[in-house]
């Protein structure tokens, strides 16, 4: 039995989400299974190929919804979960008891955990670290920025590899020990451990870089980097520089998009009063009501550009000091 996995990819909680479920699954559904993980990511256009759901049986974690009848489980927690109201009511429909969403969860891993918990009688003791951590690092519940910027905890540093590294592989490696080692030693692993020494000093330069080209007006930095290659740079460097911040808006770029991060400080003294789902969600983006981000084809660098000034306009609007 061949179970196919989607997960957010480059992302912490993605990849705690396709641990977590693939222990839930051998441990709760059938013993005798195969996993195979496949990364998505947010893109311009089609976000599914419908030949990819080729396992017995496909699930999606932390990850937007699909209404293919090939997908068999779904656990999400994003605001922004459904392509079209169609997609949406094709899910207040379904009727399997295996596609769950709960916008109210800090994170994918620990969503998981409690519905393993309470539906399928699924121990998530043995995983604790595994939750707490996916709701640290996907919740931006760090106590201060510096603390977020610092990489001291071995999460962090997981973290920053699972965003920054190019090569697929890494994450699909990574996945079955996040659910069964210690955090810290998963840092130990030789393709985890040579990989650390360059991404701590490429975040050191980020942290420069962003000192240099971050700018602050009426609460909301603005930033764009998009001719370095700088993606998967740590999101919370713009609140380290600029504590006083409610707002960030930044323009990042890969080989396959130009991204436009919307974002919110975790510890600002002033609450945002903008949902920064529903902004992005104009744009074709998405994501949470404090953090989102829309994804262009990487030929429309000039609409990205645009998008990020009005909406940087708007969230300036929005302040009043
Ligand atoms: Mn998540």
């Amino acid at each position: 039995m061949r179970i196919r996995v989607f997960y957010h990819d480059k992302c912490f909680d993605g990849a705690c989400s396709a641990a977590l479920f693939s222990r839930f699954y051998r441990e709760r559904i059938r013993t005798d299974v195969e996993f195979v993980y496949s990364g998505l990511l947010h893109r311009a256009g089609a976000l599914f190929n419908e030949k990819d759901f080729d396992g017995d049986e496909n699930t999606i974690v932390d990850f937007k919804y699909s209404s293919s009848p090939k997908i068999t489980w779904w656990f999400d927690h994003h605001e922004s979960a459904f392509l079209s109201p169609a997609d949406a009511a094709h899910f207040e429909q379904d009727q399997s008891n295996r596609k769950f969403y709960d916008p109210g969860f800090k994170s994918c891993t620990s969503f998981i955990a409690m519905i393993g918990e309470q539906r399928f009688g699924f121990d998530s003791r043995p995983v604790a670290e595994l939750v707490r951590w996916a709701d640290i690092v996907d919740g931006a519940l760090y106590e201060s920025a510096k603390s977020a910027v610092e990489m001291q905890a071995p999460a962090m540093k997981l973290t920053m590899a699972i965003e920054a590294i190019q090569d697929p592989s890494f994450v699909k490696e990574m996945i079955p020990l996040l659910a069964t080692q210690p955090l810290a030693a998963i840092l130990e692993e030789p393709f985890v451990a040579s990989v650390l020494p360059p991404l701590l000093e490429r975040h050191h330069r980020s942290i420069d870089i962003l000192r240099q080209r971050s700018e602050e007006k009426q609460g909301t930095i603005l930033f764009d980097i998009t001719d370095l290659d700088l993606e998967g740079y740590n999101k919370f460097v713009p609140y380290y520089l600029h504590p006083d911040s409610i707002y960030s808006v930044g323009l990042s770029k890969s080989s396959f998009r130009v991204k436009v991060s919307v974002g919110s400080n975790p510890w600002s003294k002033r609450e945002p009063t903008v949902n920064l789902a529903k902004v992005c969600e104009r744009y074709g983006g998405g994501g949470h009501a404090r953090v989102g981000a829309i994804s262009f084809d990487v030929t429309q660098a000039d609409a990205a550009r645009k998008a990020s000034q009005e909406i940087v306009e708007e969230l300036r609007a929005s302040v009043h000091d």
